[in-house]
């Protein structure tokens, strides 16, 4: 892409507005604008994050054997008053009315439509497991819209369902999303730490909030130090297998957030240089409510003996939107975003420092070709600007290599290669340079 081209409207200043760094950052880098209260339009070099996200929470759910699917945004009350949450959701729910006065709700979440559809195809123990999801706009009118994207009005969430035939199996289940999200998010380069945490509109007894420590964060969390150090990654997951080891070794420290905090058990089970009390962002929660919902919405499958039980579910949420922001919350320093290689943007800014000088632009432009013919996600800094208003773009914009050309070097053959995270600099031949960012 050429930023000469490119539509991303950054700001020198600060917006008043914006509270927190990450909003800042969003606002200043071009990545998205507000539309009205919590709700935003996202520009294009936002989109391109948020899709690297949704495309990593997607790759995860299918790998512990999730299905896609979609379901509207907008939904028939008559399910959510069958379950008895159109009363009890309360004003955050948006209700609307179609032309014919038929009750109508942009959808907050997702459990009575899954439970409809689920209902009028499965009847038989046979069918089960099962575990769909989809990566679908929300609408939660809330009290307090802030903070930007973490907490808005309208949302992007991947929301998954899981039907089980008794407790064991969703037991199962919720253990592979519960891996499923380690995963995730440590993809993203984010440490989340699962903490038990309080059910909510959703319900249930048995919940996980993940949560990624940041100053700002909206939760108040009390965890064990360990936590901040495990690993995930590099461990073997068979998803064909129950998982319990790998939960209970992340459940088996305290990790709570303030509504289920113990004051006396953290004293008596984590040694106090190991007491973590900080702040957090809630970016994913897992829940099993058994028959919550099976029940009243007779969501019923056959057992082996033929009886007809209310089939076992839980539900687990991503905020994808949300996780934009807490990214940039775990990863920016003074100048701007310091993007994670797998979430961000662009690989590889190029800047021409003097677009003027003919023997530089064909350097240029010749660099730009073979990064993109190589697969190379490049934003080719192009414009007719001074050096430095380009270094504070590109530093603002938090792109994890910047290729710097400019003519002084390339009388010397030498190009400069910068790495964002920790601005470290390394002078190079141009073919070098290359080899480095294709290899
Ligand atoms: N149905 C369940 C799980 S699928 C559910 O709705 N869970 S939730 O209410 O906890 O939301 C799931 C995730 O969405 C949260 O962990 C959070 O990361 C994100 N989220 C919730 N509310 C907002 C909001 N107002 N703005 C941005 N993200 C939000």
């Amino acid at each position: 892409m050429r930023l000469s081209g490119y539509f991303m409207p950054t700001m020198k200043e600060t917006p008043a507005e914006a509270e927190i760094v990450s909003h800042r950052l969003m606002l200043r880098a071009g990545m998205i604008r507000q539309a009205s209260a919590g709700i935003y339009s996202w520009l294009p070099l936002g989109f391109r994050v948020l899709k690297k996200i949704e495309q990593i929470v997607r790759e995860e759910q299918d790998r512990a054997g999730a299905q896609e699917v979609l379901m509207p945004t907008i939904q028939s009350a008559d399910l959510w008053k069958e379950s008895g949450r159109y009363d009890a959701y309360g004003p955050e729910m948006l209700r609307i009315q179609d032309r014919h006065g038929r009750d109508m709700l942009y959808g907050p979440t997702n459990e009575e439509l899954i439970t409809e559809i689920f209902r009028s195809a499965v009847r038989s123990y046979r069918d089960l497991p099962r575990m769909l999801y989809h990566i679908q706009w929300k609408f939660r009118d809330e009290v307090r819209p802030r903070f930007g994207v973490m907490r808005g009005r309208e949302f992007l969430m991947k929301d998954n369902y899981s039907f089980d035939l008794d407790y064991a199996g969703a037991k199962r289940s919720y253990n592979k999303m519960f891996v499923a999200y380690l995963r995730t998010f440590a993809r993203m380069g984010l440490q989340a730490i699962p903490m038990e945490a309080e059910t909510g509109p959703i319900g249930g007894d048995l919940s996980h909030e993940f949560i990624i420590l940041a100053d700002t964060g909206e939760s108040e969390v009390f965890c064990h130090r360990d936590f901040v150090e495990f690993d995930v990654l590099g461990a073997g997951i068979d998803y064909q297998s129950d998982l319990e080891p790998v939960v209970e070794a992340w459940t088996k420290l305290y990790a709570r957030t303030d509504d289920k905090h113990d004051p006396a058990a953290f004293e008596n089970q984590v040694p106090e240089d190991k007491r973590v009390h900080r702040r957090g962002i809630e970016v994913g929660h897992i829940f099993y409510f058994g028959t919550k919902y099976s029940d009243p919405l007779k969501a019923l499958v056959a057992t082996p003996e033929g009886e007809a039980v209310a089939v076992h579910m839980g539900s687990y949420g991503i905020g994808v939107s949300r996780l934009v922001g807490a990214v940039i919350e775990a990863s920016h320093d003074e100048a701007g975003i310091v993007w994670p290689e797998p979430v961000a943007p662009f690989r590889v800014g190029l800047i021409n420092l003097k677009t003027a000088d003919a023997a530089c632009t064909k350097a240029c432009e010749e660099t730009y070709a073979k990064l993109r013919d190589a697969g190379v996600e490049v934003l080719y800094d192009d414009r007719d600007e001074r050096p430095g208003a380009k270094f504070n773009d590109m530093d603002l914009i938090g792109l994890p290599w910047q290729l710097v050309i400019g003519p002084r070097g390339l009388a010397k053959g030498v190009v400069e290669l910068k790495r964002r995270r920790d601005a470290e600099r390394e002078e190079l031949s141009l073919d070098s340079a290359l080899a480095r960012l294709t290899g």
